[in-house]
């Protein structure tokens, strides 16, 4: 793989953009891999990668019934943050965050990475002691959050209305170090990694069956024909359930249409992201000037991806209240991912019922934010049967009672 940097995009303009070659190969799969990652989105791309560098596991294919990151990594609002109030969120979600700080120089590509400061907005006294607690137990963890005034958070964010009609702002959760990344450049980056370590991203590839004998994964079927492996890694978000219908068991996973949208480019107006949750809204400025915009989910559950009409006007109109300037500003995009929902708001990193088949969904609404470290955990799972940071995301906690209560954290589906 040739290196990205100042040097190669001179020397590229100097012979108008002749030598580039491609970021990734588009393979044929082989009969038979050591391990089979089902789904080319962040997570399952970030699992492929580090089971390459951190276990040199390299006979791998990643199969991808789409195009890469063209499921939920692609469709995000690409907020990253760690302030989650249980222990073992806060390690798995901070230590993603950390890896995106070096990302762009681990994977030579620039993924945008903006620690530009986040806030989540505490608009009753419910929202103000719940996030006090939460900064609390972040400094436990070692995870820099801080609870702020309505002021500070006003010198922050000029263009809000702290006196909304229906919900004052009272303060909020302000992360320094969270922020945003360029969503696709994190798959194409892994993409461009693992294809440089010889793995095989194949994409139009739909899984449609696996093929299991005695209790044990053998291999998948798949419109490209049937491919043997000896483990199996499922990350598909918003099909897991159809996947672990194939493989013979059920998870406790809802699938949801999520929206976002944006609107037309404007002069820069806010240089933190703010969350909204509980009039359910969220907005950033990109680097293009536009203001990107996500809402709640849907209240039923659906594969639709794009979303129900009535839920863009709510969150609009909630925005409205917090940020009025943007009355006046034209939409020009709106889309939907499915996510996968776990009743506690906490991701599934697991072993199944079927040797050799491991899951990692159940990042819902929020799991842009996990790749890099969901990458890690799961690939140490795969490589090595148990990983500290995926322990308590079994699949059987929801049998055990044992759930990791996320809903505040995760915000947006609370
Ligand atoms: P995906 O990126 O969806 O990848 C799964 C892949 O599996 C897909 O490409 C799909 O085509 C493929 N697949 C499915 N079935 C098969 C099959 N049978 N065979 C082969 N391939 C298959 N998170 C945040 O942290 N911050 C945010 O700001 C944020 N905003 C969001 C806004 C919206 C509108 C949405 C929809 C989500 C948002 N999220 C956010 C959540 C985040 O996008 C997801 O949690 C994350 O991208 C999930 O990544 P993934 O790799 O698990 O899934
Ligand atoms: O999890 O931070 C998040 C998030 C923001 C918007 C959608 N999800």
């Amino acid at each position: 793989m040739k290196r990205y940097s100042v040097f190669a995009v001179a020397r590229e303009a100097l012979r108008h953009h002749t030598g580039w070659e491609r970021a990734w190969r588009s393979p044929e799969p082989k009969k038979k891999y050591d391990a089979i990652i089902v789904g080319a989105g962040g997570h399952g791309l970030a699992t492929a990668y580090y089971l390459g560098v951190n276990h040199g596991i390299r006979n791998v294919a990643i199969l991808e019934k789409g195009w890469l990151g063209g499921g939920n990594t692609g469709r995000n609002t690409t907020i990253i943050r760690s302030n989650y109030l249980q222990d073992p969120s806060a390690a798995i979600y901070e230590k993603a965050r950390s890896l995106y700080e070096t990302m762009s120089q681990d994977l030579n590509m620039n993924v945008m990475f903006s620690p530009r400061g986040l806030i989540m907005l505490a608009q009753t006294h419910h929202e103000v002691r719940g996030y006090q607690r939460t900064a609390h137990a972040n400094s436990l963890q070692g995870v820099e959050t801080q609870f702020i005034s309505r002021e500070k958070v006003k010198e922050l964010v000029p263009i809000i209305n702290l006196d909304g009609p229906r919900y004052p702002v009272l303060g909020g959760l302000l992360q320094k170090r969270g922020g945003t990344a360029r969503h696709d450049a994190v798959a194409w980056g892994y993409a461009r990694a693992c294809s440089a370590m010889g793995m095989d991203v194949i994409q139009k590839c739909e899984v449609t069956g696996v093929r299991t004998e005695g209790g044990k994964v053998v291999g998948v079927s798949t419109n490209k024909g049937d491919i043997d492996c000896d483990k199996l890694g499922m990350v598909v978000a918003g099909h897991t359930s159809v996947l672990a219908e194939m493989a013979g068991f059920r998870l406790p996973i809802e699938s949801v249409a999520l929206q976002a949208l944006v609107s037309e480019p404007i002069k820069p107006g806010m240089d933190v992201v703010v969350m909204a949750n509980t009039v359910h809204g969220y907005m950033s400025q990109s680097d293009k000037g536009e203001m990107v915009i996500g809402g709640g989910t849907d209240g039923f559950n659906n594969y639709t991806q794009r979303g129900s009409f009535h839920h863009i006007e709510e969150t609009v109109r909630a925005l409205n209240e917090t940020f009025p300037m943007i009355s006046r500003l034209k939409m020009l995009r709106q889309w939907g991912g499915i996510v996968d929902m776990t009743g506690d708001r906490s991701p599934i990193l697991s072993k199944t019922p079927v040797d050799g088949i491991f899951v990692n969904c159940g990042w819902g609404t929020g799991g842009f934010k996990a790749i890099p470290g969901s990458g890690w955990a799961m690939a140490e799972l795969m490589a090595k049967g148990h990983s500290p940071l995926t322990e308590e995301f079994n699949m059987y906690r929801f049998r055990e009672g044992k759930f990791i209560d996320e809903s505040v954290a995760a915000g947006v589906a609370h």
